[in-house]
């Protein structure tokens, strides 16, 4: 293994160490050396819920895993343990590769308040920079006046152009004028911060609508790529609201933010089975090099195995 892909795996293991210590870990802990019985499968399906899987795919897992042990006459659990590896592994996606082909390409990052994005955008903007692309930054989420100097102060730090409004200000005009900015500076990237709340989640859609037919005025084609940021340690909740943002903004993939500081990560499963939706990255701290684009091996391993 590379240094590169040594380090990379040592960060989703780190990442992932509350998950594997709690969800997973009561999992090991069941398939401890014993004999399986009907009460392992109980368990085992009420461990996987609990880890946040859905309950869907928690039963088809166990499902899997009893024909497995019929087919091959398997008695312990300990011998459960790779299965259940290639059973979580095979429901987990590669993310497609991302396609840059415009100039700017607009992508717009949804989600709700404090699901990470303004933190997301810096850190992609930051990868994306590093990869020799030219990146700015939109700040329209005006609900809040720190939601636009969170994302100043990151541009200042990061090197890379925000374009801001005031607080109140119409995230549509902001939008429209940072595809301009970003068209007449030649720019690589455009990421679009958006709001998370508003007064309903009526206003927050209607509003984000907006912004994405703005964004295509200024620029058709655009946006070119529409991410929802979700938050890991929010569990099951979140599937529904994001079934809200796809159906509102046409959401093409996701950005499983905080799965560090989840410690049920199973949320990856709900999301590829109920969401039909590809994991981009997952954010493995606060840090810029925290985002990672999601590895479904790095991220099976990290789970299950120490
Ligand atoms: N541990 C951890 N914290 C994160 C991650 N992503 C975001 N955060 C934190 O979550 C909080 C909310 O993030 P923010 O980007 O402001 O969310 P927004 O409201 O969706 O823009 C901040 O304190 C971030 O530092 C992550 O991947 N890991
Ligand atoms: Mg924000």
């Amino acid at each position: 293994m590379s240094d590169k892909n040594n380090n990379l795996f040592a960060k989703w293991k780190r990442g992932l160490a509350r998950t594997r210590k709690t969800a997973f870990g009561r999992i090991a802990t069941l398939l401890g050396a014993t004999e399986i019985t009907e009460e392992t499968w109980d368990e085992l399906e009420a461990l996987l819920i609990q880890a946040d899987l859905g309950v869907e795919t928690a039963l088809e897992v166990v499902e899997a895993l009893k024909e497995t042990t019929a087919r091959e006459a398997l008695v312990r659990s300990d011998e459960l343990e790779e299965a259940l590896h290639a059973e979580l592994r095979r429901r987990l996606q590669a993310p497609p590769p991302i396609e840059w082909k415009e100039r700017p390409n607009v992508v717009l990052l949804v989600g709700v308040n404090g699901s990470g994005k303004t933190t997301t955008a810096a850190k992609l903007a930051w990868r994306y920079t590093r990869e020799g692309k030219s990146v700015m930054l939109a700040a329209a989420d005006t609900f809040r006046a720190a939601a636009i100097d969170q994302l100043k102060t990151w541009g200042e730090r990061l090197h890379v152009p925000v374009i801001a409004g005031q607080p109140g200000g119409d995230p549509g005009a902001i939008t429209y004028d940072a595809v301009q900015a970003a068209r007449a500076r030649n720019a690589d990237i455009l990421f679009v911060d958006t709001a998370g709340r508003l007064h309903t989640r009526f206003n927050l859609m209607e509003e984000l609508k907006k912004v994405r037919r703005v964004a295509n005025k200024a620029l058709p084609g655009a946006p070119h790529h529409v991410w929802l940021v979700m938050d890991a340690t929010t569990g099951q909740n979140a599937l529904q609201q994001a079934k809200a943002f796809k159906k509102a903004v046409d959401v093409s993939g996701v950005i499983l933010a905080k799965l560090d500081s989840s410690a049920k990560g199973g949320m990856a499963f709900a999301i590829q089975h109920e969401l039909a939706l590809p994991i981009l990255f997952a954010g493995l701290g606060e840090k810029p090099e925290d985002l990672t684009p999601f590895d479904p091996e790095a991220f099976v391993q990290g789970v299950l195995h120490a």
